[in-house]
């Protein structure tokens, strides 16, 4: 294997440079070749045909704002979820229901999946993402597998800083990667320490409605927010974020950005900012309840850390919260229990902003310096409280124990890992067993596909001494996933009838077209091997309009059969979805274009499904 040194900015390399001799590093990542080299590795991930895999695991599709759903040990590829970014495959973005949840936009950022929860356990009901692109955040029904809500979050910019959800799903907070001044007006760059702002929102979940809401946002300091973990049992009621460029740069980040020794972790206790927003302790800005810490006082502190921090991480027994300085070779862990007793006797070294800096003695527990590992950036935590924390820049897994400090063992990967996830990982209780090493460089590890190459998940036995069993690529970006158990997830077959979906029709006979001035609703039918829209009419599976027609179809798919989904797509309409068994969607579009247009089922679903076509006939304006 080539040795490669992942220089991935200026920035980086020159503190390599800086810190380390070239020499020192090399020598450490020639310890082993990291493949999969013998018979007993196979069969750990091998899952055979009628077999199914032990756990799901829901890996983040980045810039793509889709998720993709893995199975471990197999590593196999099963699903890809739409959620920010249109999909032609499943007419998602296409459909009225996600064409209104899209808002407009047509791509997504997805960075952090995370699982809904009870007592601290994944209970396999929702998942919740955020879009840092288009400052979104979306909710993801797992018993369909289908998103059901997105909301734009207003005075926001990028909430890539998310979704990490408290023990019971009460919260899940999205600070902010970007300041910006509130509503995003435009204000000069000079004015930024004064006019702009990094706000983070509280973001509750209604599991009966299935809406997401926000309950209220708290305009913090212009920093960047990165990373965010909850609590945990005794420190249920806080959460922690990291932030850098606490130099408030507004040009040149990569230089200006990183010159303070120390930025900081936001540590809030949730409990008290909602009883001052209860209280009324809050300013309303456009239309959201906005908590000014410099006005209304507690519940936030800062703690120092070292320069530059991205991944924060609370320990399974929710003692500890463990920073990583992307610049600086350690991993700090702080004491929840240390930074109570700081905030109750006020062991502060001074306020920035109106929040109060508590003393980084006073909460600091450790700092952690694994040899010639550089570059921390994310942690994760086995069943016996073991940490794992990805090495981006010596391109390892280094697992070493919060307790002592001590580095028990470390794995190489290819290459430069952002993330890893461990199974149950971000739980009260994780399983331990296995570890998926989310690569932002797989060259040299697949067929070659030109100048760019795909990310690669790399599965780690963790059982013993850690060792890689498996490599699979994976689409743009592997930044976090969630490991959970399969038996949690109760997914549905069929979608049930619902009397009351008034565009629902489960009868052939039921069927019509009704045209209100030049409005037409077409109430259809797909079934095995036909698409019904009139049953009465001359051709059952034709539509016709006149030209500039506001058409609605309304498409119910009667094969209550698992797997029998139906497409239904408009040639040279630009426009597909899919209607799921029993599902009823419906495509709204004007008919602006005359002419005859064949329309047909996209989805392979019986011998007859070439068979499974009609016309839509549109009359030229006279
Ligand atoms: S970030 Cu990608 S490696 Cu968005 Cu969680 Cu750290
Ligand atoms: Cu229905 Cu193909």
């Amino acid at each position: 294997m080539k040795k490669w040194i992942p220089i991935a900015s200026g920035l980086l390399a020159g503190f390599i440079a800086a810190t380390i001799s070239f020499a020192d590093f090399s020598s450490n990542s020639k310890t082993e070749t990291a493949s999969a080299n013998n018979k007993s590795d196979a069969e750990k991930v091998y899952v055979p045909f009628g077999k199914k895999d032990d756990y799901y695991l829901f890996a983040s599709g980045g810039h793509s704002g889709q998720m993709f759903i893995y199975g471990v040990p197999s590593m196999r590829k099963i699903r890809t979820i739409p959620v920010f970014s249109p999909d032609s495959a499943t007419g998602y973005g296409f459909d009225e229901h996600s064409k209104k949840l899209m808002g407009g936009y047509t791509w997504g950022d997805l960075h952090h999946p995370a699982l809904s929860e009870t007592k601290g356990d994944y209970d396999g009901k929702w998942m919740f993402a955020t879009d840092v692109g288009n400052s979104r955040a979306a909710v993801v029904d797992l018993k369909t597998f289908t998103t059901k809500d997105i909301i734009k979050v207003p005075n926001t910019a990028g909430p890539h800083c998310a979704a990490f959800v408290t023990e019971n799903t009460e919260y899940m907070f999205l600070p902010t990667r970007f300041a910006v001044p509130l509503g995003q007006k435009y204000e000069k760059l000079d004015d930024y320490s004064s006019k702009y702002r990094g706000v983070m929102s509280a973001v509750t979940f209604d599991e009966k409605n299935v809406k997401l809401n926000i309950a209220y946002q708290v305009a913090l300091p212009p920093w960047s927010y990165d990373l965010s973990d909850a609590g945990k049992k005794s420190s249920k009621d806080w959460a922690v974020m990291t932030t850098y460029n606490t130099e408030e740069a507004t040009t040149t980040m990569e230089v200006k950005a990183s010159q303070a020794d120390r930025d900081y972790i936001v540590l809030f206790n949730w409990k008290e900012l909602a009883k001052m927003v209860k209280d009324g302790q809050y300013e309303e800005v456009n239309g959201q309840k906005m908590i000014f810490p410099e006005k209304q006082k507690g519940g936030i502190y800062l703690v120092p850390v070292a320069k530059s921090p991205h991944g924060v991480d609370v320990t399974p027994d929710g003692k500890y919260f463990i920073a990583s300085g992307k610049l600086a070779p350690a991993m700090t862990v702080f004491s929840f229990e240390k930074a109570f007793k700081a905030v109750q006797n006020k062991e502060f070294s001074g306020e920035r902003n109106g929040i109060p800096i508590l003393k980084y003695e006073s909460v600091m527990e450790r700092e952690v310096n694994p040899e010639n590992a550089l570059g921390p950036l994310h942690t994760q935590f086995d069943d016996k409280g073991m940490a794992y924390t990805t090495m981006f820049i010596s391109s390892e897994i280094v697992k070493w124990d919060p307790k002592t400090g001590k580095t028990l063992d470390r794995v190489p990967v290819q290459y430069s890992p952002g993330h890893s996830v461990s199974a149950e990982g971000d739980t009260v209780a994780p399983d331990g067993k296995w570890l998926i090493a989310l690569n932002k460089i797989a060259k040299d590890s697949y067929l070659s596909v030109g100048p760019s190459h795909p990310e690669s998940m790399q599965l780690i036995d963790i059982s013993g001494k850690m060792k890689i069993i498996q490599s699979v690529p994976v689409d743009p970006e592997p930044h976090y996933a969630q490991m959970i158990k399969a038996d949690k997830i109760k997914t549905i077959e069929v979608y049930p009838k619902d009397p009351n979906n008034k565009d629902a029709v489960y009868n052939q006979k039921d069927t019509k077209i009704v045209r209100k001035g030049n409005e037409v609703h077409v109430y259809g039918i797909a079934m095995r091997s036909r698409f019904v829209f009139e049953a009465k009419a001359k051709r059952p599976d034709v539509i016709e309009v006149n030209q500039g027609d506001h058409v609605f179809i309304h498409l119910t798919n009667i094969d209550f059969d698992e797997d029998i989904t139906h497409g239904f797509a408009i040639n040279d309409y630009d426009l597909n979805m899919e209607v799921q068994p029993g599902q009823t969607n419906t495509m709204e579009f004007t008919a602006d274009k005359a002419g005859t247009f064949p329309l047909y089922c996209t989805n392979f679903c019986s011998a007859l499904h070439q068979e499974m076509n009609g016309y839509f006939l549109v009359k030229p304006k006279q």
